[in-house]
């Protein structure tokens, strides 16, 4: 009960902004299914994508914990982008757009977010501009973990970085190990101690179960 007066306290002004709505299992900011953007005389066309996230998408990419099951998408400029977003896991993803036009879109952004297994679908208008805008998953770590994608208007402006499978991480996860004296004397030990423990084991196990006369 508490749980449910603390969600509509805290969602309550969020829900009553234009372009926002939202339920126990989904959410929707800014969505705009009418409103030109600068330099658009008209919708050019409607176009639908289906987005799929969860942990099943990262499986071909090393490293990686969270995915969608693209990572790129082109549009042609002033589409009405229909998204149907789709969260196949137990817990929370979005499909964040940035870098939106900030007089449509408060703070550049277009977000679909749904709490667990399930879907939500909402529009939006793509600017005419030569663009890359950056999709994600807002959730801590999410994004570090793999949920990144880009979506590309008229050709776009180049791809982002470290997008799995697609293109290279700015600053590389990288495991080195540097071998002194002190380490290599310490795998020494290591060794001689696991070779020790096994021999215990097997002189425990031998005195146990040995046959006393
Ligand atoms: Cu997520």
């Amino acid at each position: 009960m508490i749980r449910i007066l603390a969600w509509i306290l805290l969602w309550l002004p969020v829900a009553a902004l234009p372009g926002h709505r939202m339920d126990m299992d989904s959410m929707v900011m800014n969505e705009n299914p009418t409103r030109l953007p600068q330099g658009c005389a008209e919708i050019a066309g409607d176009r639908t994508i289906t987005v799929r996230a969860g942990r099943k998408y990262a499986k071909p990419f090393p490293g990686v914990v969270f995915a969608y099951d693209r990572q790129s998408w082109e549009v042609a400029p002033c589409t009405r982008l229909t998204v149907r977003f789709i969260n196949e896991d137990h817990i929370r993803h979005q499909f964040m757009v940035h870098g939106l036009p900030p007089d449509l879109y408060p703070m550049g952004m277009f977000t679909i977010e749904v709490s667990g297994p399930g879907e939500e679908t909402a529009s939006f208008i793509l600017p005419p501009y030569k663009k890359t805008y950056l999709v994600h998953c807002d959730i801590a770590q999410h994004t570090e973990h793999g949920m990144k994608a880009q979506l590309k208007v008229a050709g776009g402006d180049g791809d982002l970085a470290s997008l799995p499978g697609l293109t290279k991480p700015v600053r590389p996860d990288r495991y080195p190990s540097r071998w002194t004296g002190r380490s290599l004397l310490l795998l020494a030990l290591a060794l001689f101690a696991g070779m020790a423990l096994i021999w215990l084991g097997r002189w425990l196990i031998r005195a146990m179960t040995e046959d006393r006369p």
